[in-house]
């Protein structure tokens, strides 16, 4: 059986394998909806580029992925993961076909009340990211070192030392950072459907799984229980690629 024609291109990091937990989100939302699409594979330096190409007026635009192209005559392309769902929401109805995404309101207030958990995570796997989840060989690894490093004000492989004060604070700051997934999870058996929530934060526990697979299994006990394999659980089926693969610029 050939796949359907894309709808939609999704632009994705580079990389072995997926892991920018913003793209994530969006090939969830994707794989949910039922929606066709292709991939185009972005190295970091590509990204304004690409963005400056798709958007010719950048004001009040950040030049990041993911980035989508509604494909065929109503044309749009969007970045920024969260209105990226609710496009595709407004698109991709129920009354074509295609499965409705909720919580995507609840993610715009969880992304505030959770707002220090990505630099905690950040800063935790930093090194491991340049190490293991970058393409070699594109450019992402210089551009990521040089970008980061400028950001932190030290080299990678010190961030987690010098600014997180070591492994077992930025674990602490993690735990309590997400203290309300914990608390969501806690009402559930990971057999209930899942929300754009649910996508946002398997988003980032798969950011950790393509970094490292040690902090992976640390993470999946982060609470000593079985908060994120009810998570995992919630939102397998929809962790499969389904895109056709393409590399851009
Ligand atoms: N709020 C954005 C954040 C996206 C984001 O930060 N993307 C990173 C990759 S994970 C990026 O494109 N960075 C570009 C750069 O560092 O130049 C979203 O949710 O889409």
């Amino acid at each position: 059986m050939s796949s359907p024609e894309p709808l939609v291109r999704f632009y994705d990091l580079s990389g072995p394998k997926t892991w920018s937990p913003a793209c994530w989100s969006t090939r969830y939302a994707l794989n949910y909806k039922g929606i066709p699409y292709s991939i185009t594979k972005l190295s970091y330096p590509a990204i304004r580029p690409t963005c400056e190409k798709l958007f010719p007026d950048m004001t009040g635009l950040e030049a990041t992925v993911p980035i989508i192209e509604i494909l065929g005559p109503n044309h749009k392309a969007l970045n920024n993961s969260t209105p990226i769902a609710e496009l595709l929401n407004e698109r991709f109805t129920e009354e074509a076909g295609y499965k409705h995404l909720k919580g995507i309101e609840e993610v715009k207030k969880y992304e505030a009340e959770t707002a220090s958990l990505g630099l905690a995570l950040l800063r935790w796997v930093i090194q491991d990211v340049w190490e293991n989840a970058l393409d070699p060989n594109d450019g992402s690894r210089e551009y990521f070192k040089k970008t980061r490093e400028a950001v932190f004000n030290c080299e990678l492989k010190d961030v987690t030392e010098l600014r997180g004060g070591g492994e077992a604070a930025v674990i602490e700051d993690i735990k309590k950072a997400w203290a309300l997934l914990r608390d969501r999870m806690k009402g559930e058996d990971g057999t209930g459907e899942p929300t754009y929530l649910d996508f946002y934060d398997a988003a980032r526990v798969k950011w950790i799984e393509a970094s490292s697979t040690e902090k992976h299994a640390k993470l999946m006990n982060l609470y000593g229980d079985d908060t994120f394999t009810k998570l995992m659980k919630k939102v397998e089926k929809y962790t499969m690629m389904k895109g056709k693969l393409s590399r851009g610029l």
